[in-house]
């Protein structure tokens, strides 16, 4: 009775973000064993770390207003597809595609829109690769699909968006000053891009010498 109560009562906003926060845990237990077994199997983590995060009201509201979307739960969950968030960061370019397919083959796992940042980078520079999925959550009575965005990337790709984003957010940087700014991080995010394709290289000849070896 008295959790009948506290149903009732339950703000319809909250319920809608403890069911994206329980989203949440479903991707990040996808991910974390997928980690596990490629441990196990290939004796190394293709996953550094997840990060992952509900986008705050405030974001959503300005979300609303930026895009226009009629301000109703239902046209929320509808055109907003990053209420919930996560960020699997890997050691290795080939990683990312590898982990992107295995969740994707998943048979509860329904892919609504890919879109690949690393074969076709931002003009800003930004790589990443970005999935919005669908993943059930299972409720008392119910299942009920949700939305999840996936940002996949490097080490290399989050160390430069990271910064990126904290540039960007600083204001009143003058014009001349914010042209030579933009032109530095695109820069940055070629060599970054190049170390990727270094250090992968360097692991490739690694384990080829290891190979010979054994
Ligand atoms: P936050 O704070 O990370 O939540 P939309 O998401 O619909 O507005 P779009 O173009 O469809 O727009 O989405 P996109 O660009 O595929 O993905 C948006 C998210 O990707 C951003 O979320 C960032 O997290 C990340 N992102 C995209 N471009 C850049 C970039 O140039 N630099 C950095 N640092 N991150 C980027 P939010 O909501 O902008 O921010």
């Amino acid at each position: 009775e008295f959790m009948d109560k506290v149903q009732d009562n339950f703000a319809p906003i909250e319920s809608l973000m403890a069911y994206y926060r329980c989203a949440i845990m479903e991707v990040e237990t996808k991910f974390n064993v997928l980690n596990e077994q490629f441990s196990l199997q290939y004796d190394r983590n293709p996953i550094e770390s997840i990060k992952a995060r509900v986008k705050s009201f405030d974001s959503i509201l300005k979300k609303v207003k930026r895009k226009q979307i009629p301000f109703s739960l239902e046209s929320i969950e509808e055109n907003i597809n990053d209420i919930a968030g996560v960020r699997v960061i890997c050691s290795f370019q080939e990683d990312i595609y590898m982990l992107a397919d295995c969740l994707l083959q998943q048979d509860d796992v329904r892919l609504i829109e890919r879109k690949d940042y690393i074969k076709n980078p931002k003009p800003g520079g930004y790589r990443s690769l970005h999935l919005i999925i669908e993943v059930p959550i299972f409720l008392e009575k119910e299942k009920r699909p949700m939305k999840v965005e996936v940002q996949l990337r490097t080490i290399a790709m989050d160390f430069w968006a990271s910064l990126e984003h904290k540039l960007r957010y600083k204001k009143n940087i003058p014009e001349s000053e914010a042209e030579y700014l933009a032109k530095e991080l695109v820069e940055c995010a070629g060599i970054s891009a190049s170390l990727d394709q270094r250090m992968e290289a360097i692991r490739d000849r690694m384990e080829a010498a290891q190979e010979k070896i054994s």
